[in-house]
């Protein structure tokens, strides 16, 4: 498989209870590649044009309240199949249903404050990471 690179988000509820590391090492211990990483604090408006795809959905309005409600870490990992393997690594949307060892296992609280984002396909991810890096900012 080919070597990929995915954008993942570490939310509001999870840099609240200063799980940063802790999610890192679970990206690490799989094979993913932390090239890139800052900690932000989104405004409503940004959350909302990165959600943009969302904004029909019912939940959008609480979606991008909560983005903007504590810090984020933006981060680019890279590895093989990186953007399946991040998803893998993460578990289900909603906890409840989330695999054994999984970050959202572990660590969500609930279907919306479920502690991590990952981009859902190759094409999504290179928008995404777009978004919030530069090129000088991912160094392989
Ligand atoms: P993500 O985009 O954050 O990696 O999560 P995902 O693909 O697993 O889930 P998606 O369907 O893309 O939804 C994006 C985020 O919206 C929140 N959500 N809330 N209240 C709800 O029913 C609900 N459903 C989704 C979650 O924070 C989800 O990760
Ligand atoms: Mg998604």
């Amino acid at each position: 498989m080919a070597i990929e690179r995915t954008l993942s988000i570490i939310k509001p509820d999870a840099t609240r209870r200063n799980l940063t590391g802790k999610i890192n090492a679970k990206f690490e211990e799989a094979g993913l590649r932390i090239v890139a990483q800052k900690r932000i604090h989104l405004t409503e408006a940004q959350a909302g044009q990165f959600y943009e795809v969302h904004k029909e959905r019912p939940f959008y309005g609480e979606l991008c309240q909560f983005m903007a409600s504590a810090p984020v870490v933006v981060q680019v990992l890279e590895g093989e199949g990186a953007v399946a393997k991040n998803r893998e690594v993460m578990g289900a949307t909603n906890p409840a249903e989330a695999a054994d060892g999984t970050v959202r296992k572990e660590f969500a609280l609930s279907i919306g404050e479920n502690s991590v984002h990952g981009s859902d396909s190759a094409e999504n991810a290179a928008i995404e990471i777009a978004f919030f890096f530069s090129g000088l900012e991912l160094v392989g």
